[in-house]
């Protein structure tokens, strides 16, 4: 059957003008935030029912065509690029929030529910919905569940796995399971839920999933501090635990905050200039904390960890200081970035940290090389900026070449390739450097038993 014929059946399930086809759709539908991929589907399907996803499953799985989901499409791992003929997925017709129950503290969406959206509706209900990054306004829940997204509050709450209550899911096969039933306590055989979870789409579509919230924190309050230099950063972090409940706990470095305040749009900290800072955060609900919380600063001043610092005293100066840390990402995106997004185990992190910045200063002499991440979970974002005039693919090529480099690093200290973006295709030739051939092996068994076809975005995770 030729390609007309097959988009020509898949229209035929679903309703008139939710299968398109036209080069600006394809473009628009076919990519998520990388930039490495072309992207190159055969189709975009607009779903707005579970019924109507597994008719595409089964579909696909009888022409054997491949399936990409696609959510907010701000993923950083090429993990919803289709470009090799595809047909992508949009969830954008799944929008909707279906449940809020007050006393399960659960909510009930859609796999396209935006981020944001579940976060304003846990705070009109006097809730909090914890799982927060910088694409919250346009990322949507499934694919959060589907990268198992991380982001800047992880050191208190976890990541999505921890606040997915229940999912259901269409599995390659096409079939519909209803996974842990939003249950807290559920001791009946494998947790499935757990497989979807971070699984990129590969082994079946997200349709529906109970989202859990946290009770509201109060009086949020944030502080940076310029450090003297890398070593600095995670004794501040000890000083800062050991007296309070932090809730998030980043790092950034000068060539980063540079970036930020080049914008012209947020005001620098203070007037000191430091080689890194250290932003954190913590709920200030008596004035004991928050004076524990400025006798500690004195203390990391006087040990000569911190230069300087500043702590919010509104919710104003506290959305200004978050955006010297959140805005990076974007800012920096201009620079085409070579992107890293590593980990190890906290205590590991200072000697880690001086062996990859010794590799990249030495191998992207010509290169601006930006640290920022989030350093109290152990998470590093490693960004090598793009020379103005240098060609995009010959910038990567050169890249790519020190990755061995790094990822043996990584490797070398038990960590992942890939912290919280996920794998895709652009960390997918690397997987070996975190997972051992034994525990690809099983990976591959598991797809082969939800997605026996291999339908589900084929290529991610694991070349075909
Ligand atoms: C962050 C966002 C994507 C990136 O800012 O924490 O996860 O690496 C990132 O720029
Ligand atoms: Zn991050």
């Amino acid at each position: 059957m030729n390609s007309h014929a097959l988009i020509d059946e898949l229209k035929t399930l679903l309703e008139p003008g939710k299968v398109l086809t036209d080069a600006a759709s394809l473009d628009t539908y076919g990519k998520d935030w990388t930039k490495q991929y072309a992207p190159a589907p055969s189709a975009i399907a607009f779903p707005k029912t579970t019924e109507q996803v597994q008719a595409i499953v089964r579909w696909a799985n009888q022409r054997q065509v491949a399936l990409v989901p696609s959510g907010g499409r701000t993923g950083l791992s090429a993990a919803a690029v289709a470009a090799n003929g595809e047909v992508v997925v949009s969830f954008d017709y799944m929008n909707k929030v279906l449940d809020f129950n007050a006393t399960d503290r659960t909510v009930v969406c859609q796999p396209g529910v935006i981020t944001k959206q579940l976060q304003n509706l846990a705070e009109e209900n006097g809730l909090y919905y914890p799982v927060d990054f910088a694409s919250s306004g346009s990322s949507q829940i499934g694919g959060n569940i589907g990268t198992n997204a991380g982001g800047i509050k992880v050191i208190r709450y976890g990541m999505t796995r921890n606040w997915v209550a229940g999912l259901k899911v269409v599995t390659g096969q096409g079939d519909l399971l209803e996974l842990n039933k939003d249950l807290v306590k559920n001791a009946t055989g494998y947790d499935l839920r757990q497989l979807f979870i971070g699984a990129e789409g590969t082994l079946g579509f997200i349709v529906e999933a109970t989202m859990r919230l946290d009770r509201a924190p109060k009086n949020l309050t944030a502080m940076v501090l310029g450090t003297a230099d890398f070593d600095a950063i995670m004794p501040v972090l000890h000083a800062f635990q050991g007296k309070l409940d932090l809730t998030a706990f980043e790092f950034f470095s000068d060539k980063a905050l540079a970036k930020v305040l080049g914008r012209g749009d947020v005001p620098a900290p203070f007037e000191t200039a430091c080689p890194f800072y250290a932003l954190l955060e913590f709920e200030a609900t008596t004035d004991d904390i928050a004076d524990t919380a400025l006798a500690t600063f004195e203390h990391c001043v006087e040990q000569g960890w911190v230069l300087d610092g500043v702590m919010s005293q509104s919710e104003q100066q506290l959305r200004n200081l978050w955006k010297l840390r959140e805005y990076i990402s974007e800012t920096i995106s201009h620079w085409v970035p070579y992107k890293n997004d590593i980990s190890v185990t906290i205590s590991k992190v200072p000697a880690f940290l001086r062996e990859i910045d010794a590799i990249v200063s030495e191998r992207y002499p010509a290169f601006d090389v930006l640290w920022y991440g989030h350093i109290g979970d152990g998470n590093l974002h490693l960004n090598i900026l793009k020379p103005e005039h240098m060609d995009k693919d010959a910038f990567f090529a050169e890249c790519a070449l020190v990755n061995t480099e790094v990822f043996e690093t990584v490797r070398k200290y038990n960590g992942s390739i890939s912290a919280e973006h996920g794998v895709g295709m652009v960390k997918r030739d690397y997987l070996q450097y975190s997972r051992s051939p034994v525990e690809i092996q099983y990976m591959k068994a598991m797809k082969a038993v939800f997605d026996p076809n291999g339908v589900m975005n084929p290529g991610k995770i694991f070349s075909i």
